[in-house]
């Protein structure tokens, strides 16, 4: 499949997706957003792939928000139409079977901050700059920034962060579990595959039953919440890898996943 707004790449089972508008500092538009749903069936459906990684293309932006010039142009209807494709493009990414890192490597405002939050985990480079712009245009975040912000770093912070519009760096991001590492920008792809490579050495399936467990029952009321995990527990134990990793454990060897 070929991309004009994406670069994707693939190796030793992580895939990289970088958005690649950097003329626009990687801003979001339909054809970007399309583009995504696109390659997130493409990569789940990959047999190779079991990380996804996403990224900005060029020196600067991670994704500098939703494209504001096409914005400008969108009456009600439109708007609608577009926040509830983004909607859907990102919690594709939230339901996808295999993890994602956000590897932040520069401005991720607004849609941008948005995307990095329907990540399952960020990593930041020094550089990078956080924040939800959105009521300085008139607007309010619509890619799910009012929901997934107060949950990943509390409700007073986030109306702070998003009633003034204030940026803040990736050390103040961290400090208030934005995210979760920061590195020197010319480490930031080395880490984020060395944390890919981490889950990578993982079961499987087992990292998909805790994906949905947690992204899921974040969700719920903990009773709710609580019985997602056991049935997720429940199907970790009725694959094969189960017997291998314990097998494994018992035989004193290295496990071989058969992602079955
Ligand atoms: N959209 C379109 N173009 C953008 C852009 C954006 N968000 N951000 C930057 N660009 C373009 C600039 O216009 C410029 O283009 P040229 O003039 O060269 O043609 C080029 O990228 C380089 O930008 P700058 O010259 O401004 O670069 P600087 O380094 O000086 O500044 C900056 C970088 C990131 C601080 C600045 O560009 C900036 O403030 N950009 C806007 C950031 C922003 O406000 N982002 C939030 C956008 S609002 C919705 C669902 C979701 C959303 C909206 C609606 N529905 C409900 C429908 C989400 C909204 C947002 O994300």
């Amino acid at each position: 499949m070929t991309y004009q707004n994406l670069i994707i790449e693939k190796e030793d089972g992580i895939a990289l997706m970088y958005i690649n508008r950097p003329k626009a500092l990687n801003a979001l538009n339909a054809d970007v957003l399309k583009e995504m749903a696109q390659a997130i069936d493409v990569l789940d459906d990959d047999n190779e792939v079991r990380v996804l990684i996403i990224t900005g293309a060029g020196e600067k932006s991670f994704v500098a928000g939703a494209d504001i010039v096409w914005m400008y142009e969108m009456d009600q209807p439109g708007c609608r139409k577009f926040s509830a494709y983004g909607e859907y493009v990102f919690r594709k990414l939230e339901r996808m079977e295999k993890p994602v890192i956000a590897a932040v490597n520069g401005f991720a405002l607004g849609g941008g901050c948005e995307l990095a939050m329907a990540c399952d985990i960020r990593l930041a480079s020094e550089v990078a700059l956080f924040g939800q712009p959105e009521v300085g245009l008139g607007i309010i975040p619509g890619f799910g920034g009012t929901q997934r912000l107060p949950r990943l770093i509390g409700e007073g912070r986030a109306k702070e962060l998003t009633y003034t519009a204030n940026n803040i760096k990736a050390d103040e991001a961290y400090r208030i579990g934005l995210v979760n590492h920061v590195y020197p920008a010319d480490q930031l792809m080395e880490e984020a595959k060395k944390l890919a490579k981490k889950i990578i050495k993982q079961a499987p399936l087992a990292v998909a039953y805790s994906k949905h467990a947690i992204t899921v029952g974040m969700q719920c009321d903990l009773d709710t919440a609580m019985a997602i995990e056991s049935d997720m527990f429940g199907n970790s134990c009725a694959t094969e890898d189960k017997s291998e990793g314990m097998g494994a454990f018992i035989e004193k060897r290295k496990p071989s996943w058969k992602n079955k």
